[in-house]
Formats: structure tokens, sequence, C-alpha cells
């Protein structure tokens, strides 16, 4: 059935997603440590086993941010007064709903602006939102956040929501970045939603990244079938574990995948082979937690002022931040 009220912007087309990755691998694949940026995770089937993470036992996060948007969306939604709600890296948009019933509840709400690099995910997600909330004109945007924060979709005021501690994704130097083009393209008006994982027992936080059913370990090693399908290499997943270690220095999760045996794997899009040796990691992902002071002192030097916060004695916290005006 079409569904009106949604119209899907692509502001990263595959070609240009290919280019990154292309560049990506390039760069990481010789590098000493290996690494990989985690925007290879998220192809369909990335995304699927994403959505499956969050329902697991161990992975605590996605609860806990619901849970918060449970009690809190309708003081949230009053507070920020928003008319649209831009959302960063928005996956699925299944929490996303609390706000958006919250939201309509103030009777402000026009328009919901998803983005996200996965092209096909978002296009569901959007559709979804869009046959539910009939009276809610849907704007998706196909593009990566670390480039396209200048064309953000506008509004008269706008809530623009960064949800799921996608932010400890990203590394201390991108996540300056990040905050500061962020606060650029906003308006006085506008506000931003911030959720962050915070510090607490390594224990739970290695089983979260490392579960027993192996779920997160297949969405680790999914990046390599990636790898194989767009830039034609010949990985082998079953070659590498999966290894999830808490970096008490940095206070983030490390997150890899080490090679059982030595061997050589070709990339056929960059006429390169790379050699592994046995035991040598190729890091995929940090996930960084945070202290609620530490949240606000960074949102504060890239010109955010707090406006509230909440769940910050848990395990997760969101934070409502208005630009400095
Ligand atoms: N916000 C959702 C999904 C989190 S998973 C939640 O809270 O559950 C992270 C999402 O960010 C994925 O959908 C992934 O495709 C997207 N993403 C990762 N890097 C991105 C980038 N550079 N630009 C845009 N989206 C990105
Ligand atoms: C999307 N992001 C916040 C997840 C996280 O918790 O860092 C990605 C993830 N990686 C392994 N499990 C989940």
């Amino acid at each position: 059935m079409p569904t009106t009220g949604l119209t899907v912007e692509v502001l990263l087309t595959p070609e240009d997603l290919r280019e990154s990755l292309l560049a990506d691998a390039r760069r990481g694949l010789t590098a000493r440590p290996k690494s990989l940026s985690p925007v290879w995770f998220y192809d369909e089937h990335g995304s699927a086993l994403f959505d499956e993470i969050t329902r697991l036992p161990e992975y605590y996060l996605t609860r806990a941010e619901r849970g918060l948007l449970e009690a809190h969306a309708a003081e949230i939604a009053a507070a920020a007064g928003a008319d649209t709600l831009v959302e960063l890296g928005s996956g699925t948009s299944d929490k996303t709903r609390l706000l958006l019933d919250a939201m309509t509840a103030t009777g402000r709400l026009h328009r919901y602006a998803p983005l996200d690099v996965s092209e096909d995910t978002l296009r569901a997600a959007a559709a979804a939102v869009a046959r539910e909330y009939p009276a809610v004109e849907v704007h998706a945007v196909v593009a990566d956040f670390h480039r396209h924060l200048d064309a953000l979709p506008g509004g008269r005021r706008r809530l623009v929501a960064f949800l799921g501690s996608t932010i400890g994704n990203l590394t201390p130097e991108q996540r300056r970045r990040f905050l500061f083009d962020l606060d650029c393209a906003l308006t006085c008006d506008d506000r931003l939603l911030l959720g962050v994982d915070l510090v607490k027992d390594p224990g739970r936080l290695v089983a979260a990244y490392d579960d027993a059913r192996g779920v997160t370990a297949a969405f680790n090693r999914n990046a390599l079938s990636v790898l194989n399908r767009m830039l034609d290499a010949s990985f082998d997943p079953g070659m590498f574990e999966h290894v999830a270690e808490w970096n008490a220095d940095d206070q983030w999760m490390d997150i890899r995948l080490r090679a059982t045996t030595e061997h050589v794997v070709k990339v056929g899009a960059l006429d390169l082979d790379v050699r592994f040796q046995r035991g040598e990691d190729l890091h995929t992902e940090i996930s960084a937690k945070f202290t609620p002071e530490r949240i606000v002192d960074e949102l504060a030097y890239a010109g955010f002022v707090s406006e509230g916060t909440w769940g910050g004695g848990g395990d997760f916290m969101l934070v409502l931040a208005r630009p400095y005006c």
C-alpha cells in the first residue's frame, strides 16, 4: 500500500558509501594495529543482528533507555516544545515511538526526520512510522552524521535525538568534532536529546558485549561478510574470534576480531593482500561509557547548555541540551 506523507532524501548514495568504505578499508587494513570503522556493521543483516542484540538479557542499554523514555518522554517533549523530531542513527526507530507519542500529545509535532547510513533499514522504519502516525510528515534522510550535519531537515523548532549511546561508538576526536558541528547546525530554539551509557561494573559491560548466545560475535563478524561482498574480499569469518574487553584507561569497551591462525586475505577492490598473524587483532569498534559529569562537560565544551538529565544515578542517562545562544 503506498504511504502518503513519506519522502526519502538520499545524501549518501550507494556509490558514496562504497567510496568511503574503500578509503576506510585501505587505511585500516594497512595500519598497525589493523582497524575498521563500525559503520561496516550496518548492512541489512547487521542491522537485524543489532535489533536482536537489543533484546538480549545481557544487553541492558536499550531496556534502560526505553525505561527512561517511558517515564520521562512527556517531560522531555514539553521542555523541547518542538514541531520536528530529527533522529540521528535512527535504525529501526523503535524507541522513538515513545518520543513521537509524547510529542504528538503536545499538539505541536508535524515532522519526523530519521537519518541513517543504512538505507534499507531506514526506508522500512520510515514507512512503518508514516503508516502508524498519519498526521506526521516523515522525511527520511540517507546520510552520514559525520558528513551531513549541515544538511539536516529544517523545522521551526527541532528536537534532535541521538539515542542508544551511538555517540559512544565515536572516537574522542570524532565525538568532539561531531558535537561542534552539531552545535553549529542547530538554531537557538533547537534542542538535543542525547542517550549515553554510564560507567559500571566491568563484568556487566563485558557480558553485554560478549553474550552467551553469540549474537554480538555474529554482529562483529558480519563486518567481514560486508567487506567480502562490497570489496570482493576473501575473509573467512570463521577464522576470527570475537573479543570484547573493558579498557579502564580510556573508559570504553574495545571490540575486536582476533585471527585464530596465520593467513592472508585478498581484498580484490583494493588489489591488496592482507596478512594476519595468529592472534593478531582487527579492531572494529569502541563503545565509550560516561560519567554524568564528563558528558555534561563535553557538551559544554562544544557549546551546549544542559537543561535536564534523567537516569544519572543508574545504568544509562538522557541529557536534554540547548546551544548556548
Ligand atoms: N538509535 C537506534 C539504533 C542504534 S544502532 C537505537 O537506539 O537502538 C546505530 C545506528 O546508527 C545504526 O542504525 C547505524 O546504521 C547508524 N549509523 C552508524 N554510523 C552512522 C553514520 N556515520 N551516519 C549515520 N548513521 C550511522
Ligand atoms: C549502536 N551502539 C551503541 C552499540 C553499542 O552498544 O556500542 C553497538 C554494539 N556493538 C556491540 N553490541 C552493540
